[in-house]
């Protein structure tokens, strides 16, 4: 199922921004859907909970000072309560955050101050499994300033979410525990872009030799760090938070937090095709589903990552 869910509203003088920027309101509306997903490259099937009919759920992108107008609807089939849970927002935990019923919407409004990348995720009881049932997505915040030499205007960009999977019926106990963890899901999929370890895997990322391409890489786990690395490169410059102004240089594999999210730039040699891959380099997670192949060559699809592929699905 494939449904529009962002639609962007102009409003003028509503809220009080900078000269500078024009005010606008991005209507969000996401609703959650509990449903049967492919968990792996295979079509293994698997009972999921979803912002938006997938995982991660949609991307969501807004200039910083933008006001999102974000709206939850819990369809009436689903069994559980769930909430929304924005990073990029500053609220009440216990107002806009709370859980809805089944059959229920619930809207709220923020504004998106600070630049960078979030994670957004369900708050319901038990946290830990909704998440680790694929109740997470992304939010970009584009910082108002737009490129600059400390933030350059990327060839290609692309959106990593690196989750949990859990056995079929493991208890929500477990599940906070991570007892019962079977596989690590990249947007969505054990190894979804990886044919060297997986047969079954028919995308990878794609670049061209030289080009900056751009990764906003989001720690979807509810229990383990990731030690992201690109394997045959090094992050000419990790943003952390993706924020302009928390940049490092020239790094080989950085750490991020559960429901952290960084932001790093990958630029191959240019003289020759290459292939990278982007792995968690706490090998139980590479080993179980975290490796991604990014493939560097003449030939690459001039559409992905761009445009609406930032998130490269089938
Ligand atoms: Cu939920």
């Amino acid at each position: 199922m494939k449904t529009k869910t962002l639609a962007l509203l102009l409003t003028g003088g509503v809220f009080a921004l900078p000269l500078t920027t024009v005010a606008k309101t991005v209507k969000v509306d996401i609703p959650v859907v509990e449903k049967e997903l492919a968990v792996d490259n295979a079509g293994t099937m698997q009972a999921m909970w979803t912002f938006g009919g997938t995982i991660p759920g949609p991307l969501v992108r807004v200039k910083q000072g933008d006001v999102v107008d974000f709206t939850l609807t819990n369809l009436k089939s689903n069994k559980q309560s769930h909430s929304m849970d924005f990073h990029a927002a500053r609220v009440d935990v216990l107002d806009e955050f709370a859980p809805v019923s089944p059959g229920q919407s619930k809207d709220f409004q923020f504004r998106a101050d600070y630049p960078g990348v979030f994670i957004y995720h369900c708050g319901a009881e038990a946290m830990s499994e909704h998440i680790a049932r694929g109740m997470y997505g992304v939010i970009i915040v584009d910082p108002k300033e737009g490129y600059s030499e400390d933030y350059p205007k990327p060839d290609r960009e692309y959106v990593i979410v690196q989750g949990d999977l859990f056995k079929d019926g493991t208890t929500p106990n477990d599940i906070t525990q991570n007892v019962g963890k079977a596989a690590n899901l990249i947007n969505g999929k054990i190894f979804h872009y990886d044919p060297v370890h997986d047969q079954n895997a028919s995308l990878a990322l794609e670049s061209k030799p030289g080009e900056r391409v751009r990764f906003y890489f989001v720690n979807a786990q509810i229990n383990d760090s990731v030690a992201f690395h690109p394997i045959a490169g090094i992050w000419d410059r990790v943003w952390d938070n993706g924020n302009p102004k928390n940049v490092s240089y020239g790094m080989q594999t950085y750490d991020v937090a559960p429901a952290h999210a960084v932001t790093l730039d990958l630029i191959s040699p240019g003289d020759r095709p290459t292939n990278n891959a982007l792995v968690d380099h706490q090998m139980k997670n590479a080993q179980t589903g975290a490796i991604t192949v990014l493939m560097n060559h003449s030939e690459a699809d001039p559409e992905s990552g761009r445009g609406s592929n930032l998130i490269i699905r089938e």
